[in-house]
């Protein structure tokens, strides 16, 4: 397979010039290339039953008494279905959205848990076949039996998706299946067949321990029940083949990504397990977890993060920036910046998945009504580390604020498909920035000026520069501000206004109330046969020490340390490079990491060396610790 390593083709440059002139009829093809890497994604997340109904005749499903056509009834299900989805995928790609992810798709237990229909998804009764509620009326639901024919809407999905360069993201439960719902609890099934219920479990499919008492308990988090969710038996070997030879037919019909949920309530052995096959299976399939309330000075989740083999959402930005756009925090961003001074914990900082609200807590605009702090926010979590996910319908402004904005009331049904609204273009520009300039989706984050209402950083990745200034509070001047950005003169990417940057430095910089101001300059990009995108982490650096790779081949420079391959400073965990191999491309080379410092001798990696043989084209990644 050839893969087009990213931001190499000179199309690139010309749209990219396009952007900065900031032209209202860009063409967005640029940004749809497949194989790139996933950080510089825009992912949109859509509770399906809530997005747009595009089949009317499959509403009522196998139980009518479940769906409610006034949509006034929270629990029940609305219409949202896949032909919906599939309606929609133009507004969704003018917007700059590149992956969708989307609630999970099995098929549910049909009833009512008090008033509630599991029209989120999150109640599975057969992980091998398609929720009938989103697919044709008429349509096979099993994926077995439409693995041949992939004539299904799914299978449309996932063509008009990759026809359009996007991505999908298949939500995943594997702890959990369903609670006791009008006298049924637990009831699974193979594609049809029934496995076990939680009340007949003779080969003991489901732990039989109880609600969770204590939260500060880890056996009880990971081993009993919440909400009275019958809870898998991690420890049987049939559970765990079903689970991931479901998620293996998903893969095979095109799925290109893994959220996956309640990750904390499962041992790590075995998202370790789940992770090591399915990415064999699929090599190039990104998945990340949620780990609920995660944080980067909570030493598990932090563990998760770093030794179960899926990435996360940051809760942690999560809740600091909905605390200081959506609540006024006093000490403002300043709260912020302590979150990413605390990137070195996590070993991938950038590959982070950032949100702002979702559908477990209220939407951002419940906290703040104010569209415009809504612009601020989507502006950070777009252009600092990590990758960012929008909730559906944040670019229509939606949201419903009964009961504070809390649950079913933050899925409210998509209203308006307005392409005009300042939001929307707002996500269109940031998502072609993330895409071009390589400082914003894999650089380092400089903070300049952090004071509680302005805050202003430079993204940095070798001479690729992102500079953004933001505003919480009135209108202000500052005298001048490092954006250590090269001189010259620089337009917003959102406000088209003009910045002369002199020695770096930008004068007399004015920042009106809620103003965000966003500088894109993208340097020489890697070019080169094989790609090899290299992270390095274990070792924590201080100033004036850099971390190089020498090897075996010209292009590590013969282990000459003068001719070693520089990498370049993420934070003081993370090292990350991309180095191109021409001569050496299709050939086994060995390679080690040395530290260069100033003053004294280079460090080499304690140990003989590490081989690799490298694809004929393309593009691969390197994840290695330092050898002390
Ligand atoms: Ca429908
Ligand atoms: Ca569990």
């Amino acid at each position: 397979m050839v893969q087009t390593p990213a931001y190499t083709s000179p199309e690139s440059e010309a749209e990219l010039e396009k952007v900065e002139r900031h032209e209202e009829d860009i063409d967005l093809e640029f940004l749809y290339t497949r194989d790139i890497e996933f950080r510089q994604e825009t992912i949109y997340f859509i509770v399906v039953d809530r997005f747009h109904d595009g089949d009317p005749d499959n509403n009522e499903g196998p139980n009518s008494e479940l769906y409610d056509p006034t949509r006034t009834e929270w629990g029940k299900y609305w219409g949202g279905d896949l032909q919906g989805i599939i309606d929609k995928l133009d507004y969704l790609k003018n917007m700059g959205v590149t992956a969708v992810w989307l609630t999970p798709l099995f098929e549910q237990v049909e009833g009512l848990f008090i008033t509630s229909a599991a029209i989120h998804g999150y109640w599975t009764k057969d992980f091998k076949r398609l929720n009938p509620r989103f697919i044709g009326k008429d349509e096979n639901p099993s994926l077995n039996e439409t693995q041949a024919s992939c004539d299904t809407v799914f299978d449309r999905l996932i063509q008009e998706l990759h026809q359009r360069d996007m991505k999908l993201v298949l939500d995943v439960v594997c702890n959990h299946s369903s609670p006791d719902i009008e006298g049924v609890k637990g009831e699974l099934y193979d594609d049809g067949v029934k496995i076990v219920d939680f009340d007949n479990d003779a080969d003991h499919w489901y732990h039989h321990y109880g609600e969770v008492v204590d939260w500060e308990d880890d056996w009880q988090v990971q081993n009993c029940e919440m909400a009275g969710l019958a809870t898998f038996n991690e420890n049987n070997a049939d559970y765990r083949n079903y689970i991931k030879s479901a998620v293996k037919q998903w893969l095979d019909r095109g799925v290109d990504a893994l959220r996956v949920d309640t990750v904390k309530h499962m041992p790590i052995w075995f998202w370790q397990e789940f992770n090591a096959d399915i990415l064999t299976h699929r090599p190039d399939v990104f998945v990340f977890g949620e780990w609920i309330y995660n944080h980067p000075e909570d030493e598990r989740s932090v563990e998760f993060a770093n030794n179960s083999g899926m990435t996360v959402l940051d809760f942690g930005l999560c809740v600091t920036i909905r605390g200081v756009l959506g609540q006024g925090a006093e000490e403002g961003f300043q709260l912020v910046q302590d979150i990413f001074d605390l990137d070195y914990r996590y070993c991938g900082a950038t590959e982070l998945i950032t949100f702002i609200d979702n559908h477990d807590m209220p939407r951002f605009q419940s906290l703040n009504p104010d569209p415009e702090m809504l612009q601020v926010a989507i502006a950070l979590i777009m252009t600092s580390r990590g990758i960012p996910c929008l909730y559906y319908g944040t670019e229509q402004y939606l949201h419903d604020d009964t009961a504070s904005g809390n649950d079913p009331y933050n899925r409210p049904m998509m209203a308006s498909w307005d392409t005009k609204t300042d939001l929307y273009q707002y996500v269109r520009r940031l998502s072609g920035l993330r895409r071009l300039n390589p400082a914003v989706a894999l650089g380092r984050h400089w903070p300049q000026l952090v004071t509680p209402d302005v805050y202003c950083y430079t993204r940095q990745y070798r001479d690729s520069r992102c500079f953004v200034a933001m505003n919480r509070g009135e209108a202000t001047t500052l005298d001048a501000v490092n954006a250590d950005f090269p001189d010259g003169e620089h337009t917003c990417i959102l406000t088209q206004k003009k910045f002369e940057v002199k020695d770096g430095n930008i004068a007399e910089l004015e920042l009106s109330t809620h103003e965000v101001i966003v500088l894109s300059h993208v340097g020489e990009r890697v070019k080169g046969q094989t790609i090899v995108r290299v992270q390095l982490n274990g070792v924590d650096t201080q100033p004036g020490e850099v971390i190089a790779v020498i090897g075996d081949c010209p292009e590590l420079g013969h282990w000459d340390i003068g001719k070693a391959y520089w990498l370049e400073y993420i934070n003081q965990n993370t090292w990350f490079g991309e180095i191109p191999f021409n001569q050496s491309a299709g050939r086994l080379i060995t390679y080690k990491y040395v530290m260069l410092r100033e003053g004294t001798s280079p460090l080499r990696e304690n140990l003989v060396a590490r081989r690799w043989v490298l694809v004929e084209s393309g593009t691969v990644k390197w994840r290695d610790t330092w050898a002390w």
